[in-house]
Protein backbone atom coordinates (compact mmCIF):
# COMPACT_ATOMS: atom_id res chain seq x y z
CA UNK A 1 0.00 0.00 0.00
CA UNK A 2 1.36 3.39 -1.13
CA UNK A 3 1.88 5.38 2.22
CA UNK A 4 3.27 8.47 3.02
CA UNK A 5 3.99 10.84 6.46
CA UNK A 6 2.19 14.00 7.11
CA UNK A 7 3.88 15.62 10.35
CA UNK A 8 4.94 12.63 11.13
CA UNK A 9 1.95 10.53 10.87
CA UNK A 10 0.90 7.98 8.16
CA UNK A 11 -1.26 8.55 5.19
CA UNK A 12 -2.43 5.96 3.09
CA UNK A 13 -3.09 6.39 -1.20
CA UNK A 14 -6.71 7.13 -1.09
CA UNK A 15 -8.53 7.01 -5.00
CA UNK A 16 -11.63 6.41 -6.24
CA UNK A 17 -13.10 5.27 -9.52
CA UNK A 18 -13.21 7.78 -11.93
CA UNK A 19 -16.68 8.26 -12.97
CA UNK A 20 -18.09 10.18 -16.83
CA UNK A 21 -20.38 12.67 -16.01
CA UNK A 22 -23.43 10.97 -17.54
CA UNK A 23 -22.57 8.06 -15.14
CA UNK A 24 -22.83 10.39 -12.10
CA UNK A 25 -25.40 11.88 -13.35
CA UNK A 26 -27.04 8.34 -13.88
CA UNK A 27 -26.02 7.30 -10.39
CA UNK A 28 -27.10 10.61 -8.89
CA UNK A 29 -30.24 10.43 -10.03
CA UNK A 30 -31.05 6.56 -8.81
CA UNK A 31 -29.44 7.34 -5.91
CA UNK A 32 -32.19 10.09 -5.11
CA UNK A 33 -35.19 8.23 -6.37
CA UNK A 34 -34.25 5.15 -4.12
CA UNK A 35 -33.96 7.33 -1.07
CA UNK A 36 -37.19 9.19 -2.18
CA UNK A 37 -39.09 6.29 -1.60
CA UNK A 38 -38.24 6.40 2.12
CA UNK A 39 -40.84 6.78 4.38
CA UNK A 40 -41.48 6.59 8.42
CA UNK A 41 -43.59 4.13 9.25
CA UNK A 42 -44.89 3.62 12.70
CA UNK A 43 -46.65 0.26 12.21
CA UNK A 44 -44.57 -2.73 11.99
CA UNK A 45 -44.86 -6.51 11.33
CA UNK A 46 -43.85 -8.80 13.52
CA UNK A 47 -41.56 -10.97 11.74
CA UNK A 48 -37.70 -11.03 12.20
CA UNK A 49 -34.92 -9.86 10.56
CA UNK A 50 -31.32 -11.75 10.16
CA UNK A 51 -29.51 -10.38 13.30
CA UNK A 52 -26.36 -9.91 10.02
CA UNK A 53 -28.55 -6.90 7.83
CA UNK A 54 -28.72 -4.79 11.10
CA UNK A 55 -24.73 -5.02 11.61
CA UNK A 56 -23.99 -3.94 8.83
CA UNK A 57 -26.66 -1.34 8.97
CA UNK A 58 -24.77 -0.28 12.15
CA UNK A 59 -21.73 -0.74 10.65
CA UNK A 60 -22.68 1.59 7.81
CA UNK A 61 -23.38 4.12 10.39
CA UNK A 62 -20.29 3.89 12.17
CA UNK A 63 -18.63 5.00 8.61
CA UNK A 64 -19.89 8.61 9.51
CA UNK A 65 -17.57 11.56 9.32
CA UNK A 66 -17.00 12.63 12.95
CA UNK A 67 -15.30 15.61 15.14
CA UNK A 68 -11.56 14.64 15.38
CA UNK A 69 -12.58 11.29 14.02
CA UNK A 70 -13.82 10.38 17.49
CA UNK A 71 -17.22 8.64 16.44
CA UNK A 72 -18.71 9.40 19.82
CA UNK A 73 -22.04 7.22 19.25
CA UNK A 74 -23.14 3.73 20.73
CA UNK A 75 -25.73 1.80 18.89
CA UNK A 76 -27.30 -0.40 21.67
CA UNK A 77 -29.39 -3.10 19.20
CA UNK A 78 -32.28 -4.52 21.40
CA UNK A 79 -34.27 -7.67 20.22
CA UNK A 80 -35.19 -8.92 23.95
CA UNK A 81 -39.00 -8.80 23.98
CA UNK A 82 -38.38 -8.18 27.68
CA UNK A 83 -36.60 -5.42 27.29
CA UNK A 84 -38.27 -4.05 24.72
CA UNK A 85 -41.64 -4.00 26.61
CA UNK A 86 -39.57 -2.26 29.96
CA UNK A 87 -38.87 0.41 27.15
CA UNK A 88 -42.61 1.06 25.87
CA UNK A 89 -44.04 1.20 29.18
CA UNK A 90 -41.55 4.41 29.93
CA UNK A 91 -41.92 5.89 27.18
CA UNK A 92 -45.29 5.37 26.51
CA UNK A 93 -45.57 6.42 30.21
CA UNK A 94 -43.94 9.86 29.46
CA UNK A 95 -45.87 10.30 26.08
CA UNK A 96 -48.94 10.14 27.88
CA UNK A 97 -47.82 13.02 29.92
CA UNK A 98 -46.35 15.02 27.01
CA UNK A 99 -49.57 14.59 24.77
CA UNK A 100 -52.12 15.51 27.17
CA UNK A 101 -50.10 17.85 29.26
CA UNK A 102 -46.38 18.94 28.42
CA UNK A 103 -47.33 19.33 24.26
CA UNK A 104 -48.64 23.75 23.40
CA UNK A 105 -51.49 23.25 21.10
CA UNK A 106 -49.77 24.28 18.33
CA UNK A 107 -47.37 21.47 18.27
CA UNK A 108 -50.24 19.32 18.92
CA UNK A 109 -51.89 20.26 15.49
CA UNK A 110 -48.54 20.08 13.57
CA UNK A 111 -48.38 16.56 14.03
CA UNK A 112 -52.32 15.63 13.68
CA UNK A 113 -51.44 15.16 10.13
CA UNK A 114 -49.24 12.18 10.86
CA UNK A 115 -51.60 10.41 13.31
CA UNK A 116 -48.82 10.16 16.10
CA UNK A 117 -50.33 10.03 19.53
CA UNK A 118 -48.77 8.67 23.03
CA UNK A 119 -49.61 4.99 22.30
CA UNK A 120 -46.21 3.27 20.79
CA UNK A 121 -46.77 -0.56 20.27
CA UNK A 122 -43.98 -0.48 17.33
CA UNK A 123 -41.66 -0.21 20.37
CA UNK A 124 -42.84 -3.99 21.13
CA UNK A 125 -43.25 -5.07 16.98
CA UNK A 126 -40.91 -3.74 15.63
CA UNK A 127 -38.09 -6.87 15.55
CA UNK A 128 -35.09 -4.68 16.52
CA UNK A 129 -34.95 -0.96 18.28
CA UNK A 130 -31.60 0.76 17.70
CA UNK A 131 -31.02 3.65 20.53
CA UNK A 132 -28.43 5.67 19.67
CA UNK A 133 -26.08 7.13 22.63
CA UNK A 134 -24.14 10.22 21.92
CA UNK A 135 -20.69 10.09 24.19
CA UNK A 136 -20.32 13.46 25.41
CA UNK A 137 -16.62 12.55 25.91
CA UNK A 138 -15.08 9.46 25.99
CA UNK A 139 -13.14 6.89 28.34
CA UNK A 140 -10.16 4.70 27.59
CA UNK A 141 -8.49 2.92 30.54
CA UNK A 142 -10.42 4.98 33.23
CA UNK A 143 -9.35 8.25 31.26
CA UNK A 144 -11.44 10.83 29.88
CA UNK A 145 -11.44 11.35 26.06
CA UNK A 146 -12.90 14.86 24.48
CA UNK A 147 -14.77 14.28 21.76
CA UNK A 148 -15.51 17.15 19.44
CA UNK A 149 -18.82 18.40 17.64
CA UNK A 150 -20.95 15.32 19.18
CA UNK A 151 -24.63 16.33 18.13
CA UNK A 152 -23.54 16.71 14.50
CA UNK A 153 -21.63 14.23 13.98
CA UNK A 154 -24.67 11.35 15.81
CA UNK A 155 -27.07 13.34 13.75
CA UNK A 156 -24.07 12.12 9.90
CA UNK A 157 -24.41 8.83 11.63
CA UNK A 158 -27.99 8.61 12.15
CA UNK A 159 -28.38 9.74 8.77
CA UNK A 160 -26.19 6.81 7.27
CA UNK A 161 -28.18 4.99 9.72
CA UNK A 162 -31.67 5.96 8.56
CA UNK A 163 -30.27 5.19 4.15
CA UNK A 164 -28.79 1.81 5.72
CA UNK A 165 -32.36 0.35 6.45
CA UNK A 166 -34.02 1.87 3.61
CA UNK A 167 -31.73 0.67 1.22
CA UNK A 168 -31.61 -2.93 2.89
CA UNK A 169 -35.46 -3.02 2.53
CA UNK A 170 -36.72 -2.42 6.11
CA UNK A 171 -38.39 0.45 7.31
CA UNK A 172 -37.79 2.70 10.52
CA UNK A 173 -39.10 5.46 12.72
CA UNK A 174 -36.94 7.93 14.07
CA UNK A 175 -39.22 8.08 17.65
CA UNK A 176 -37.82 10.56 20.18
CA UNK A 177 -39.71 9.32 23.36
CA UNK A 178 -39.76 13.03 26.27
CA UNK A 179 -38.24 12.28 28.57
CA UNK A 180 -35.45 9.73 27.51
CA UNK A 181 -33.30 9.07 30.27
CA UNK A 182 -35.10 6.12 31.13
CA UNK A 183 -32.97 4.12 28.37
CA UNK A 184 -30.16 4.77 30.25
CA UNK A 185 -31.54 3.06 32.91
CA UNK A 186 -32.87 0.14 31.21
CA UNK A 187 -29.80 -0.74 29.64
CA UNK A 188 -27.51 0.19 32.35
CA UNK A 189 -25.13 2.42 30.14
CA UNK A 190 -22.33 4.56 31.48
CA UNK A 191 -22.29 8.49 32.85
CA UNK A 192 -20.37 9.87 29.18
CA UNK A 193 -23.80 8.17 27.21
CA UNK A 194 -26.75 9.65 26.33
CA UNK A 195 -29.96 9.07 24.75
CA UNK A 196 -30.37 10.25 21.18
CA UNK A 197 -32.32 8.55 19.32
CA UNK A 198 -34.93 5.72 19.14
CA UNK A 199 -35.30 3.58 15.68
CA UNK A 200 -37.51 0.54 15.93
CA UNK A 201 -36.27 -1.59 12.36
CA UNK A 202 -38.17 -4.21 10.29
CA UNK A 203 -40.33 -5.09 7.83
CA UNK A 204 -43.97 -2.46 7.30
CA UNK A 205 -47.31 -4.00 8.76
CA UNK A 206 -48.96 -5.53 5.80
CA UNK A 207 -51.18 -2.98 4.54
CA UNK A 208 -49.68 0.05 6.01
CA UNK A 209 -50.89 3.77 5.20
CA UNK A 210 -48.64 6.77 5.50
CA UNK A 211 -49.26 10.44 5.38
CA UNK A 212 -49.53 11.80 2.36
CA UNK A 213 -46.78 14.14 2.52
CA UNK A 214 -44.75 16.21 0.02
CA UNK A 215 -41.22 17.49 -0.01
CA UNK A 216 -39.79 20.69 -0.67
CA UNK A 217 -39.03 21.12 -4.18
CA UNK A 218 -35.29 22.09 -5.16
CA UNK A 219 -36.01 25.62 -5.80
CA UNK A 220 -37.44 25.63 -2.17
CA UNK A 221 -34.07 23.89 -0.25
CA UNK A 222 -31.55 24.84 -2.56
CA UNK A 223 -30.28 28.84 -3.07
CA UNK A 224 -27.64 29.18 -5.69
CA UNK A 225 -24.96 31.32 -5.76
N1 LIG B 1 -42.21 12.42 20.75
C1 LIG B 1 -43.62 12.37 20.42
C2 LIG B 1 -44.10 13.52 19.63
C3 LIG B 1 -43.58 13.73 18.26
C4 LIG B 1 -42.90 14.89 17.97
C5 LIG B 1 -42.49 15.15 16.71
I1 LIG B 1 -41.60 16.91 16.32
C6 LIG B 1 -42.72 14.24 15.67
O1 LIG B 1 -42.29 14.52 14.38
C7 LIG B 1 -43.41 13.08 15.94
C8 LIG B 1 -43.81 12.82 17.25
C9 LIG B 1 -43.98 11.04 19.75
O2 LIG B 1 -43.09 10.27 19.44
O3 LIG B 1 -45.15 10.78 19.54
Amino acid sequence: MEKKLVEGFEHIRYERPQRSHEEMILRSAEFYQDLDQRRTVREFDTRSVPLEVLENIIKTASTAPSGAHKQPWTFCLISDPVIKKKIRVAAEEGEKISYSTRMPEQWKSDLKPLGTNWEKPFLEDAPYLIIVFKQSYGMENGEKVQHYYVNESVGIACGFLIAAIHQAGLVAVTHTPSPMNFLSEILDRPFNEKPYLLIPVGYPKAETYVPDIQRKSLDEVMKKF
